[in-house]
């Protein structure tokens, strides 16, 4: 075991999910290593437990489990769980924590950014529930970043990390397990997989899972395809590739360009769905439709009854703050509690741990529930079938329904990419400036009841997250919600929320974009969105 001297490197602040760079930032000498020693000299004496360790395959996945493996057995880990190859989903990495009951886990991804030498890595740790590291500890992590000194890491050659089996490095028992098996395993106990692998094997109902070259591949090929019987080839995309063969692995109709195009065809597939790099995020589309996240989240809390794993009912439900209320009308008419917390995973924990709420789920392509403290896309998928199973409707049909008994919120995010930090961080800061200022201004006909800047108290543990977004809400109860995302690698990306609720029966069916074009214009009057970002338009419009 070696003692290595450094120094702190700056910007190891982990952002909304971990620590992500550039790969050429991250392979500089020691900053890998100065991070995962933070992360350990933050969560105290390490020996004698167990981490789990894997990744979402990306470029340089497999050395950084190398170097952490040695690590882990430096710092006095006594045991390790490694996934098969360095992969992991990120909802599988969560599983696997909480059913062997580690100690934590250390999961390797950029999420949805691309990969490849030139592209994106980053780190993300998880505690013993299998959740993010809450914002204490992430605080932690880089006060220790700051103060590091030294790493300790065993001198061994590479683990064969392509075979099962067992291995000692140093005092520590590594054990190379399969990613797949527990997450499958886990997902039977939740869903009707008779009434399932019904519904795969009628051959009208036909299917499509673009894993994007990502790390759902081989989940989505042993669940749909081996388990539920759904033809070889639903699956497409299945390997994981490191540079996810050149493409963008997010979910979202630009980027999974071949499932939509089979969606909207002559012949077109009864229902689709992708997921990201890391297995976390879901699209879910019907025939020739789009099923916002929101509404998503909404429609699975209202028939989660017909889910075996959710059948006794559910304790509440929480959304991030940006989502649509789409979900809150449900919990109303359930009787059950609905949360508001920030963006970002890690503030539903405590919510799932305490028992309060059993779905959760956010605009940005995250549903999820208490089986894991992640997210979880496959999950999400299994979900939807699981009730059009049930209900033998199409996914269309069922969102259309859902609109007509709760009304629709109208929901669009709107995102302008790699700007200029100090021309982003203006527009928000003059914004938060002027907010006192807006109540009663009427604009493009929406006139404002009030505006502030989301904070948020953890109702279990008390603690607060302040800057959470700057929230403008109108008198007819549409909003526009401005933040800055905390996942990008460069520049600065702004995020600009929009939803209005529509009661009429007439007018559930508009695109999206024009049901909200006054609300548009509001928020660039109010915020100068055109003019501090210098763009006409936004980059990503979802
Ligand atoms: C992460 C977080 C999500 C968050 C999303 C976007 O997702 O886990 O909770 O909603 O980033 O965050 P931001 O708006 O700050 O970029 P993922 O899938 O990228 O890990």
């Amino acid at each position: 075991m070696k003692t290595i001297s450094t120094q702190p490197i700056a910007g190891q602040k982990p952002g909304t999910s971990g620590l992500r760079k550039k790969v050429a930032e991250f392979t500089q000498p020691g900053y890998l290593e100065n991070f995962v020693q933070s992360i350990f000299n933050a969560i105290g004496d390490c020996s004698g437990r167990t981490l789990v360790i894997g990744g979402d395959g990306r470029y340089y996945n497999r050395q950084a489990v190398q170097i952490i493996v040695r690590m882990a057995a430096a710092n006095g880990f006594s045991r390790l769980l490694v996934g098969r190859g360095g992969l992991l989903s990120t909802p599988a990495a969560s599983c696997v924590i909480r059913k062997y009951g580690a100690d934590g886990g250390i999961v390797l991804s950029a999420s949805h950014n691309p990969g490849g030498p030139d592209e994106d890595f980053g780190v993300k740790f998880n505690g013993p529930n299998g959740g993010p590291a809450t914002e204490t500890v992430t605080d932690a992590i880089y006060r220790a970043s700051g103060e590091i000194d030294c790493y300790l890491i065993e001198e061994t050659a590479d683990i064969e990390l392509d075979e099962p089996g067992e291995h000692r490095v140093g005092g520590c028992r590594v054990e190379i397990i399969d990613p797949v098996a527990d997450y499958a395993e886990l997902m039977t106990t939740l869903f009707d997989f008779e009434a399932i692998g019904q519904l795969l094997a009628n051959s009208p109902f036909t299917l499509c899972f673009d894993a994007m070259h990502a790390v759902t591949g081989p989940y989505a090929v042993e669940i749909l395809e081996r388990r539920l019987g759904a033809p070889e080839g639903t699956v497409i995309n299945a390997e994981p590739l490191e540079d996810f063969g050149g493409g963008h692995p997010d979910p979202n109709l630009a980027h999974a360009a071949e499932l939509v195009r089979r969606m909207n065809s002559d012949d077109p597939l009864a229902f689709g769905a992708a997921s990201d790099g890391d297995g976390d995020r879901n699209m879910i589309l019907g025939t020739g439709f789009f099923i916002n996240p929101c509404d998503s989240l909404a429609v699975l809390t209202d028939n989660a009854e017909l889910v075996p794993g959710y059948r006794d009912g559910l304790a509440g439900v929480a959304r991030s703050m940006p989502t649509s209320p789409a979900v809150d009308r449900v919990a109303e008419a359930l009787g059950i509690s609905c949360y508001q917390t920030p963006t970002g995973w890690k503030f539903f924990g405590n919510l799932m741990d305490a028992g309060r709420i059993t779905l959760c789920g956010e605009e940005s392509f995250g549903t999820g529930s208490s089986h894991v403290r992640e997210k979880d896309g496959l999950w999400a998928v299994l979900f939807w079938l699981n009730i059009i199973a049930v209900r033998k409707q199409s996914a269309r049909a069922i969102v259309r329904e859902h609109w007509q008994r709760y009304g629709r919120d109208y929901f669009s995010r709107h995102d302008y990419e790699n700007l200029n930090s100090e021309g982003a961080t203006a527009l928000i800061q003059g914004l938060r400036d002027n907010l006192s200022t807006l109540r009663g201004r009427e604009i493009e006909g929406h006139k404002v009841a009030y505006a502030d800047e989301f904070a948020y108290t953890d109702p279990v543990d008390n603690s607060v997250s302040r800057g959470q977004g700057l929230r403008i809400l109108f008198e007819d109860g549409a909003r526009v919600v401005l933040r800055l995302s905390g996942t990008g690698t460069s520049g600065a990306t702004l995020r600009v929320y929009y939803d209005r609720y529509e009661r009429d029966p007439a007018l559930l069916e508009l695109d999206a974009q024009k049901a909200l074009a006054s609300l548009i214009i509001a928020a660039d009057t109010l915020a100068g969105i055109r003019q501090h970002t210098g763009r006409e338009s936004p980059d990503v419009i979802t």
